[in-house]
């Protein structure tokens, strides 16, 4: 192995500048321990933003993997193939849908998400062609593709990308008042795309009872209640969806990340009939979307997340987690806030010590964590650690906090 130093230079050499990492240079994971190239060892407190909830590589997950990789790993969807529609009906059981559209990323699903939205505002609720109008959260995140950044409030994602894609609206995040206004103004209006707890905008969960008032909203105006659950889903919030803790059943389910845990790129649209049947062959798909490998992939992800009770253990983790957190003497700390293992520390600088600074700290004593905004740190850790695991990364939160 090379110095770090090495790697890192070789990327900046070689690779666009779109991120700005941490300097650590990662090379090998298991479970929630991470190993850098000077062979340091390090909790794993992002869990590549909720994709690794099932933690890093997991042994059923990498079997499967191995497995299927070497009988058949993409026919394209111009053909039919054994794995696909196991993982159709394992999926669409589990979270109680008609049927799911397989693909690949995150954005890839959001997108998805929006042309069923569309499409179904035209074939079923009667919309103007050409006129739907979607709904969203200022503070969101759903992706990096144009359309999507077309609905973001975040100059970061949506500046120097124009002209942008219309037929968004935004409202205030956890303001029902602003959506039934909407709502009974505007004719127009196809569906609500939202985060039922926004992660990049520093892990805001809404008012109890926001995600219920606002389904009952879309319901009475014949609106779509779309849940974009790429990041708190799967066990991530201490139950299977984060909308489960208000028994909200999305008319359109996005899912994402974990859904491979972080093994390959697996997303997909869950939706009941009246709406997935409006997209008609040749009318949408992707190369890859559906690929026997990634299926095999999430049949096991899925499966273990369910055989080890990962949700269960998100929520009293989280529990020890916040509890811990709150109890810290700090002047850093201005507040924590979070569900399940889905959590963050919004910092009150002082002088030049800020979130970044803290992280780099943090770095130093074996956790990983990183900023989403100048002043807040999420913290998420693959929802497989147990209590002993978390007293150790508390203690060195904590050291570096006091
Ligand atoms: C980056 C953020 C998190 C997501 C939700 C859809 C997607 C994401 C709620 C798109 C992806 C990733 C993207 C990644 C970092 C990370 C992120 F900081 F960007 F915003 F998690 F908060 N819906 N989030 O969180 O899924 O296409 O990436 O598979 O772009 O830096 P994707």
């Amino acid at each position: 192995m090379k110095p770090s130093s090495f790697y890192i230079e070789r990327e900046n050499c070689f690779g666009a500048h779109n991120y700005h990492p941490l300097p650590v240079v990662l090379c090998e994971g298991n479970g929630i321990y991470l190993k850098d190239v000077e062979g340091k060892k390090y909790f794993d407190f992002l869990s590549a933003y909720s994709a690794v909830n099932q933690g890093h590589c997991h042994p059923r997950i990498i079997a499967g993997l191995v497995n299927q990789a070497q009988k058949l790993t993409l026919t394209s969807r111009a053909f039919y193939n054994n794995v696909l529609g196991e993982f159709e009906e394992l999926v669409t059981k589990m979270f109680g849908y008609d049927k799911i559209l397989p693909m690949n990323t995150g954005a890839e699903a959001v997108e998805t998400a929006i042309k069923l939205c569309r499409k179904w505002a035209y074939k079923v609720k009667g919309i103007t062609e050409n006129s739907a109008t979607i709904v969203v959260c200022n503070n969101n995140f759903h992706g990096r593709t144009i359309s999507i950044v077309s609905m973001s409030s975040d100059p970061d994602s949506y500046g120097g990308f124009g002209p942008f894609t219309p037929g968004f609206i935004k409202i205030d995040y956890n303001n029902i008042a602003q959506l039934e206004e909407l709502l009974l103004t505007n004719p127009n209006i196809a569906g609500f795309l939202v985060e039922p707890i926004q992660g990049e905008a520093g892990v805001f969960v809404p008012d109890e009872g926001y995600l219920h008032k606002a389904f009952d909203l879309c319901k009475n105006h014949n609106v779509l209640f779309i849940a974009d659950e790429v990041q708190t889903g799967l066990g991530r919030t201490g139950k299977m969806l984060a909308c489960d803790h208000e028994n909200v059943h999305p008319d359109i389910l996005i899912l994402g990340k974990a859904l491979s845990g972080g093994v390959l790129p697996v997303s997909g649209v869950l939706a009941n009939n009246d709406i997935m049947l409006t997209i008609l062959p040749g009318e949408h798909g992707s190369t890859f979307g559906g690929n026997p490998l990634a299926c095999k992939v999430a049949i096991e992800a899925l499966s273990v997340l369910v055989d080890e009770n990962m949700a269960e253990n998100a929520e009293i983790r989280g529990m020890q987690f916040r509890d811990a957190i709150s109890n810290i003497k700090s002047e850093f700390i201005n507040l924590v806030r979070g569900k399940g293992l889905l959590n963050a520390i919004v910092v009150e600088p002082q002088g030049d010590i800020n979130a970044w600074q803290i992280c780099l700290r943090l770095k130093e004593h074996g956790l990983l964590a990183k900023p989403t905004h100048e002043h807040i740190i999420r913290f998420a850790p693959p929802l497989i650690i147990n209590k002993d695991e978390m007293d150790s990364a508390l203690n060195i939160i904590s050291s570096v906090l006091e």
